[in-house]
């Protein structure tokens, strides 16, 4: 029974460069994730997975725009350019990821309603992915996160995983952040350690 898996998180075409909400050096991900998943057992990736006219969509509220923050269903909503849009190039996994090892991909944000950064649940802690059943079938009691962006989906599934019960560690040099506001990865990297996720420095 694998003890230890490796989750990659939206490793997608609209998070790198060029993509419709590019990530500053989100390629250079790619080939580090590549050399490090066959030391997992198990691994497992998440897909930022939107209807067209989703609830994060800037496009989806009249006047407003990408970067403003709304309250969407009583939550705080930060707006996005419309991306990864279920069916899109945009939303497949990067095609220079290697997904031969890949067991299972757990889709999220697709509910209008409410984003969902955490591969395990949407922002409002309703709906699960299923991945924590998952990993707990598979006997897996720690997990190594990687992916895009460390400020957002990869903090919230790191930040999850921890209060789930896994041990968590962020493997930073497989990561890159958004940092819409300067200084948002080094808070993210502060909030996750102050959570007791462990951090493998970049
Ligand atoms: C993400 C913003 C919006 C992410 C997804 O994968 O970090 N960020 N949707
Ligand atoms: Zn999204």
């Amino acid at each position: 029974m694998p003890r230890l898996a490796f989750i990659i998180v939206d490793v997608q075409h609209d998070f790198l460069p060029g993509g419709a909400l590019p990530v500053p050096e989100g390629d250079q991900v790619i080939p580090v994730i590549n050399r490090l998943q066959p030391q997992y057992e198990l691994v497992v990736a998440t897909q930022d997975w939107h209807p067209p006219a989703h609830g994060s969509f800037a496009s989806a509220h009249p006047g407003r725009q990408p970067g403003e923050v709304i309250q969407l269903n009583g939550l705080p909503q930060v707006l996005w350019p419309d991306h990864c849009v279920q069916g899109s190039y945009g939303a497949e996994l990067a095609r220079g990821l290697d997904t031969t090892r890949i067991a299972r991909v757990f889709q999220k944000g697709t509910d209008p309603a409410v984003d969902s950064y955490s591969g395990f649940f949407d922002n409002g802690r309703r709906h699960d992915t299923g991945l924590a059943d998952f990993l707990r079938q598979q006997g897996v009691q720690e997990v190594h996160v990687a992916g895009l962006a460390t400020d957002y989906c990869v903090k919230y599934t790191a930040l999850d995983a921890a209060r789930l019960g896994f041990k968590t560690r962020v493997l930073l040099p497989a990561c890159r952040g958004v940092n819409l506001h300067p200084g948002d990865v080094e808070r993210a990297v502060a909030e996750m350690r102050a959570a007791g996720v462990d951090i493998m420095p970049a």
